[in-house]
């Protein structure tokens, strides 16, 4: 399916808060944005070789094929050629894998804790696109069997913990109008103060954002927090936020600090 078929698909859709008002924005033609929904977008497709079946630790291998054959390399971001996404359809589960290639496959060890049905997204930037060019991003479905403890998407919350530390949402849990380009903050915080970060995979921080209602998948750029690539001193990392569609959102935000790689996630509504 094409993205503007997928907006337009997502719209029939009702949300918690009623129907949408407005048309999603135009997406641009530069843009290669996929969302995970399909396994194949822009002449790649996504095959799946190895999926986890049961509970427990299993492994994922998926083989990329682009324009030129079998897709072994593609362009270094944040450090690594492919990020890899594990999540079930409740939103749960949020895993980020980095795969490594093996037999030509993007194979990478995973550990599934409850049975439903999950999505593992590969989001990838080819080969010859510009400098910081949207990702393609390729889903498959797998479903564990057995018993599935659902988890409702929590309510949108201004505060997230992990570990000693508190991140906070500047702007609270406020609404956000979709086909807006804004900034999203968040600052991480240690006994009230401003928590010192360390680089993560080339950045402060990583950000995905998954479409509660399809499992879409949006990948955040962070805004550079000042000109010397210095650790922001306020603790705060912002990311750079155009949402084209209203309803809710879970967010998964990850930084490095003591030491250690810490998540935590966030809901957040657009109008
Ligand atoms: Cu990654």
């Amino acid at each position: 399916m094409t993205l503007a078929g997928f907006l337009g698909a997502a719209y029939l859709f009702a949300d918690s808060r009623g129907p949408a008002a407005a048309p999603a924005p135009a997406s641009s033609p530069a843009a290669y944005h996929s969302d995970g929904l399909a396994d194949a977008y822009d002449g790649f497709r996504a095959e799946a070789l190895v999926l986890p079946t049961r509970r427990g630790p299993g492994t994922v291998s998926v083989r990329v094929t682009g324009p030129t054959g079998t897709a072994t390399d593609f362009q270094h971001v944040h450090t690594k050629p492919m990020h890899m996404y594990v999540l079930r359809d409740d939103l749960s589960g949020y895993q980020h894998l980095h795969p490594a290639v093996v037999d030509g496959a993007w194979t990478a060890p995973v550990t599934i804790a409850d049975g439903g049905a999950y999505r593992v997204y590969l989001e990838f930037v080819p080969h010859g696109r510009p400098a910081g060019a949207d990702p393609t991003v390729l889903g498959i479905p797998f479903v564990i069997a057995g018993d599935t403890t659902m988890v409702p998407v929590p309510a949108p919350r201004a505060e997230a913990r992990s570990g000693p530390y508190t991140v906070r949402r500047l702007d609270g849990t406020a609404d956000l109008a979709s086909g807006t380009p804004t900034a999203l903050r968040f600052q991480v915080l240690r006994d009230g103060r401003p928590a010192v970060l360390e680089p993560y995979l080339g950045a402060y921080a990583h950000l995905s954002n998954f479409e509660v209602r399809t499992q879409g998948l949006r990948h955040l750029h962070p805004l550079p927090a000042n000109a010397t690539g210095d650790a922001p001193a306020d603790g705060v990392l912002a990311f750079h936020a155009a949402f084209a569609e209203r309803g809710d959102k879970r967010m998964f935000l990850q930084f490095r600090a003591g030491g250690t790689v810490h998540q935590v996630a966030f809901t957040v509504f657009t109008t």
